[in-house]
């Protein structure tokens, strides 16, 4: 009997998707930033933050991952910025395919950045290339300091590492060395841009919103 290779056939269709991705965004100059982290960590929330702090300097589509439910695109309609949302349904990573779906729907001539939320975890979403510009990593201090070690691959491969819910950090409600996170995710990448903030009430955010425009202006050069 003949054996099929699934994986990488699956794998090779995902490719050839992410090569279109990466030649669309070429050609329009556009950063498309795949956010990932485990579910909870807080994306949603600095996107929406992000989006509406920066009304009027940088405008901001989001395809958002899930597996069921419109929840967290509602959230970013809210803003005003479009959403597109991709209900995976049950598949723990978007695929290539999907984003190029998604960008087709997204007005590109109105945006000057795109950020995929992807589905939540550390591990599948850091190992299927979807053709974006760069991958972002959120970890909330209540999942603790050992993740960069325990799930080297997604800091490994990110631009950048935004530590969010800092606001827990005071009064000892969590236990989490934010030095021993920045030391190990360096370690993993020696370029990893790390922003400390909270979400919540927009402490540290200025840096990361710094770093963005700066990664706009770098993508239309
Ligand atoms: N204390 C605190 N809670 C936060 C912060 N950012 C997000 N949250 C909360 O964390 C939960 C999950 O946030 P969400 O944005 O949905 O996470 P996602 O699943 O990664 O998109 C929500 O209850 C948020 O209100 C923060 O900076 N501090
Ligand atoms: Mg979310």
């Amino acid at each position: 009997m003949e054996k099929v290779n699934v994986g990488s056939r699956i794998l090779g269709a995902n490719e050839q998707y992410a090569m279109k991705n990466i030649e669309l965004l070429a050609q329009r100059k556009q950063l498309c930033l795949n956010m990932i982290s485990s579910p909870g960590s807080g994306k949603t929330t600095i996107l929406v933050r992000t989006i509406s702090d920066l009304k009027g300097q940088l405008r901001i589509g989001v395809i958002e991952g899930d597996l069921q439910t419109d929840i967290d695109a509602q959230r970013i309609r809210a803003t005003q910025a479009p959403a597109i949302q991709i209900n995976t349904e049950g598949a723990c990573h978007l695929s290539a395919r999907q984003v190029y779906e998604a960008l087709g729907r997204l007005p590109l001539d109105a945006l000057d950045a795109i950020v995929i939320e992807n589905v939540g975890n550390l591990v599948c979403p850091a190992a299927f290339e979807l053709g974006e510009t760069g991958k972002i990593v959120v970890l909330s201090v209540a999942e603790g300091d050992d993740k960069p070690v325990k799930y080297p691959g997604i800091f490994a491969k990110s631009r950048a590492l935004l530590v969010n819910k800092i606001d827990l950090l005071r009064g000892a409600l969590v236990e989490f060395d934010l030095d021993r996170v920045k030391a190990d995710a360096r370690r993993l990448n020696k370029s990893i841009e790390i922003f400390p903030v909270c979400a919540k009430s927009g402490e540290g955010m200025q840096n990361w919103y710094d770093w963005l425009g700066a990664q706009v202006r770098q993508s239309r050069l």
